[in-house]
């Protein structure tokens, strides 16, 4: 059959978008390993800085710290080993010296599924809070951190 202008017009267009894409395509996708390799390397250097100014545990009487041991139990955090919001509450726990079991909600697909069905959505940090039978998901660290000071830094 016969092209019209139209047709050929239209044609044409699509061939110089498929060949403007296929000259783009790979500046996007550079983009997105720059991008990617800067988020990655920044997570790192956090983790890093996080380790070589991690404060002291605090010091405890053993039956004082037996008891936080206890009350630590009915606690989870579910986080992203390298999100700054999650190295900021990791570093209360460590202060504060409470063992809180942590979920990797980023990497365990199991746990990510836990926390998006029973907490509601996928942010972290999350504390997962069990006492007298009940079950509360809190989220964001400020909230997390005040918690975990009121509860165990006069302990
Ligand atoms: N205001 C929140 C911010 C938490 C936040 O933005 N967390 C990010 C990770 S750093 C997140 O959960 N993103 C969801 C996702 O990546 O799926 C807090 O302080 O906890």
């Amino acid at each position: 059959m016969k092209k019209t202008g139209i047709d050929r017009r239209f044609f044409f267009a699509r061939e110089k978008s498929g060949k403007l894409r296929a000259l783009f395509f790979p500046v996007a996708r550079l983009n997105t390993v720059i991008v990617k390799a800067l988020r990655v390397g920044l997570g790192q250097l956090i983790i890093f800085i996080d380790f070589i100014t991690r404060p002291g545990k605090k010091q405890r009487p053993a039956e004082a710290q037996a008891q936080v041991n206890q009350a630590a139990r009915s606690l989870t955090l579910y986080q992203f080993h390298a999100c700054p919001f999650c190295v900021k509450t990791r570093r209360t726990l460590h202060r504060l010296n409470v063992p809180v079991a942590l979920r990797d909600a980023k990497n365990n697909e199991q746990d990510r599924q836990t926390l998006l069905e029973q907490g509601g959505k996928i942010k972290v940090p999350c504390l997962r809070i069990e006492e007298n039978g009940e079950t509360t998901w809190m989220y964001e660290s400020k909230v997390i951190i005040e918690y975990l000071d009121q509860r165990f830094a006069a302990v």
